[in-house]
């Protein structure tokens, strides 16, 4: 007996033990836990005003835009930074005679230490100004196309094996990520590319900020200070002043394209700088696209944890109280209404949440119909490979975390129908 009782007191304290040490899991992937919430309404205002009418939005939309500043983002500086733009180089006989292929670098009158946003344009040869796609690529210029002469970046860059030594790009990184900038069929189909690596404006570690534009501008006290997310939306939008005095860029039809963290800031830039005709969201996930109470896939506990430097101090306050949040992300995503929207997500990204990033999209509605449109219209999360919506798109992709030619297809039948 004695033997029996000692058996299993072992037991019960191996088991406690054993739960003791298993740490509280931070993510999930099965849908019945993802438990209940009550998403905040875009259309009652922090007074708990119901808003009825455009105007009434438009307030609701600058106090919007500062919650997510206050709690998420960080605030963006709203002083105006003189800017200098030199163009570099110029090729108008690129991608073997198609394009004109523009290099210009964007530097800071005032702060002569910062580097300076080195951006790479191809132009298709229009009589007219082309629409174009504005976004940030992971790992300089050279690694968009495989054109030798765009020189390597020399900025800091993460390790990738072989193509990243000691933070330097090697030659290796020439093209290696082309595959995602399909430029041939973007210039092909009239749409001008412009695009920067997103560490010319700060390098993607805790300590990025410092010798970048953050340790000029903002506040590192405050728990409202902007985090790296805040810094690349913020650097899209300069590099939407330059464009300002392109030519051959149609200025009113400029769309904001990110993938994932990238697509994170191109939401960011597209909801508070309104000079962006459109916006897409390639697999934003988390402190994107995806309704942040949702306990699925990365969390915010997560993020915050893995990405300190993303967003401002105050949004890891609510790692453990997600509910706490004055906003969701779907109002991030009507901040971009009337304008057309894209969200894309990939169905073996889980950790984006694709469910998440469909209900964010879909969330928007109310906002749209201020406007006379229609959203997502619909309420059902659509099948592998069916694009949904009107004025806001969403697609669920087959594959992996990624952007692809088929993700690109749509969001060029998208810009054919709803931006020109
Ligand atoms: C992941 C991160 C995501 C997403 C992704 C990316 O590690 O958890 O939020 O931003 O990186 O940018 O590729």
């Amino acid at each position: 007996m004695a033997r029996i009782l000692f058996s299993l007191a072992l037991i019960i304290l191996v088991v406690h033990l054993v739960n003791a040490q298993t740490p509280e899991p931070v993510f999930n992937y099965d849908e019945a836990k993802v438990g209940t919430y009550t998403l905040p309404d875009p259309l009652i205002d922090a007074k708990g005003k119901p808003v009825k009418t455009r105007a009434d939005w438009a307030n609701r939309r600058k106090e919007l835009i500062q919650l997510f500043a206050e709690n998420v983002y960080g605030q963006t500086p709203k002083q105006a930074v003189k800017l200098r733009f030199q163009t570099t180089a110029v090729d108008s006989s690129a991608l073997n005679g198609l394009a004109i292929r523009k290099q210009v670098s964007i530097f800071f009158i005032d702060y002569p230490k910062l580097p300076s946003i080195d951006v790479l344009i191809y132009l298709p040869k229009n009589n007219r100004a082309s629409a174009a796609f504005l976004g940030l690529n992971f790992c300089g210029n050279h690694c968009v196309t495989t054109d030798a002469t765009i020189p390597l970046s020399t900025r800091w860059m993460a390790n990738t094996g072989e193509a990243t030594i000691t933070n330097q790009a090697t030659g290796k990184a020439r093209g290696m990520q082309a595959r995602r900038w399909p430029v041939e069929t973007i210039v092909k189909r009239g749409y001008a590319l412009v695009t920067a690596y997103y560490g010319d404006i700060e390098p993607d570690h805790p300590k990025g900020w410092q010798g970048h534009i953050r340790s000029v501008l903002g506040d590192t006290t405050q728990p409202d200070n902007w985090g790296a997310i805040g810094a690349w939306a913020w650097g899209m939008s300069r590099i939407l002043d330059y464009l300002q005095t392109e030519p051959k860029i149609d200025t009113k039809r400029i769309m904001s394209i990110g993938h994932s963290r990238i697509g994170k800031a191109a939401l960011w830039a597209g909801a508070q700088d309104e000079r962006f005709a459109a916006v897409i969201s390639n697999e934003s996930g988390e402190g994107g696209a995806a309704l942040s109470r949702r306990w699925y896939g990365e969390t915010v506990e997560r993020i915050n944890t893995s990405f300190p430097h993303w967003f401002c101090v105050r949004y890891k306050t609510y790692n453990k109280h997600v509910v706490d949040l004055p906003i969701d992300q779907h109002e991030l995503l009507a901040l971009i209404a009337p304008r057309p929207l894209y969200v894309a997500s990939a169905s073996d990204d889980q950790w984006s949440d694709p469910k998440g990033e469909f209900l964010g999209a879909m969330h928007t509605e109310p906002v749209y119909k201020l406007y006379g449109k229609t959203a997502l219209g619909t309420t059902t999360f659509p099948t592998v490979n069916q694009p949904v919506g009107q004025t806001v798109r969403y697609h669920d992709r087959t594959g992996k975390h990624d952007v692809t030619d088929y993700d690109w297809e749509q969001y060029l039948r998208f810009a054919d129908e709803l931006v020109r």
